[in-house]
């Protein structure tokens, strides 16, 4: 069933010039980009859209790394998108992410992971509004 799932490109990724190599990726593996936008996001929307972290021990670096540079926000449209692309991602180590996905050839560790995506539909729907609500 077509789904939609958000996408970010991270700041580490972006500031590699991984962009093209990341979206070719998704679109080599039949996710359809929806929607896309480059933004450099503020601390405030950073802690709103982390929120579900925010008992972390590392919820406040997280915050300040994702709204340190620009990232690439996206909106994934397939076939099972939010599971296809936490597939393609790999695991949040990347030490531990299976070889050839995006965290596995361009992540540079637990924290500097270069990519995000939604982890359910529920949750998808929420991360888009967020982004894409204008
Ligand atoms: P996910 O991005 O694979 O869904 P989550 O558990 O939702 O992983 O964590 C959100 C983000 O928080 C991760 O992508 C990573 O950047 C960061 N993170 C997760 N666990 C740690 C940690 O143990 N130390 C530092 N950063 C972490
Ligand atoms: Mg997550």
């Amino acid at each position: 069933m077509s789904e939609q799932t958000l996408s970010l490109i991270k700041p580490d990724a972006v500031e590699r010039n991984l962009i093209g190599k990341i979206i070719q990726i998704f679109e080599e593996n039949n996710l359809i980009i929806e929607k896309m936008k480059k933004i450099h996001v503020d601390m405030d929307f950073a802690k709103t859209f982390y929120s579900v972290h925010s008992d972390k021990p590392f919820f406040n670096d997280l915050c300040s790394y994702i709204s340190s540079g620009p990232l690439v926000a996206m909106v994934l449209k397939g076939d099972n998108a939010v599971q296809k692309n936490r597939d393609l991602m790999g695991a949040t180590n990347p030490k531990d992410a299976k070889p050839g996905t995006i965290r596995n050839l361009y992540a540079i560790s637990i924290d500097k992971n270069s990519v995000h995506g939604s982890d359910s539909i529920e949750n998808a729907k929420i991360e888009i509004d967020l982004f894409f609500k204008d």
